[in-house]
């Protein structure tokens, strides 16, 4: 990893370490997720951006031309919307600028839906996707991510409750319009902010982040 172009951002405060309202600090890092942990399988494995592309193209990268494009190092706290927070993660991965800059979206993209292994879907506003500290992880804590926590790639938008980050990512569609994902359509909030506590979809009307998020 030492080549690589490795900037440091924590977004975690650090005295006292501050966590959003009704999180409960957990130690270590729990494993949780919807359903069974995916086999990778390198032969047909890869990562597509498709949708609203900017050339109105589809792309798709193996895992070895993931891992020569630049890489930052992230360290961050990740909240689980059920109420546990489990600190200082040390991401290792690349950046959602770098990929937003090899996959240019058209101009009228304003969200994205990032897709899993099984039809996992978890939907963003571009904004999430461009915030400094969202990358796309290949390493946690200076090794490569195990099976359970996302292995070889996971989404991280830390400023988001975790359901936002899907673990085995594989796609992210380029979207003109807003459209739910996996736990959004199972009654969780279309933004997910957890620092206003925005777990919950019937809290969206009176509890909305900045941005189109009304459906
Ligand atoms: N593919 C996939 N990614 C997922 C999930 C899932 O069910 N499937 N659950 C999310 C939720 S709700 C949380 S809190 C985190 C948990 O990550 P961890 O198991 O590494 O702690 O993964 C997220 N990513
Ligand atoms: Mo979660």
């Amino acid at each position: 990893m030492g080549s690589d172009r490795s900037v440091t951002r924590d977004t975690a405060p650090r005295a006292p370490h501050r966590l959003p309202p009704g999180q409960r600090h957990v130690h270590g890092w729990p494993v949780s997720h919807y359903g069974p942990v995916p086999r990778f399988r390198p032969e047909r494995w890869n990562l597509r951006v498709f949708g609203a592309t900017a050339d109105g193209n589809e792309r798709t990268w193996t895992l070895d031309e993931l891992t020569v494009l630049p890489r930052v190092t992230v360290v961050a706290d990740l909240h689980c919307a059920t109420g546990t927070t489990s600190t200082d993660h040390e991401w290792f991965g690349i950046a959602g600028t770098t990929f937003l800059d090899l996959a240019p979206p058209a101009p009228e993209v304003t969200h994205v839906m990032a897709w899993a292994e099984y039809g996992y879907t978890a939907n963003l506003r571009l904004g999430d996707l461009t915030a400094p500290e969202t990358l796309l992880a290949t390493h946690h804590n200076g090794e490569l991510l195990t099976a359970e926590h996302g292995f070889p790639l996971r989404l991280v938008v830390p400023h988001l409750y975790g359901y936002k980050g899907p673990k085995w990512l594989r796609a992210v569609e380029y979207l003109t319009e807003d459209r739910r994902g996996f736990w959004e359509e199972r009654g969780h909030h279309n933004i997910g902010d957890p620092w206003t506590e925005q777990r919950y979809a019937h809290t969206e009307q009176e509890n909305h982040g900045q941005g189109a998020d009304t459906p």
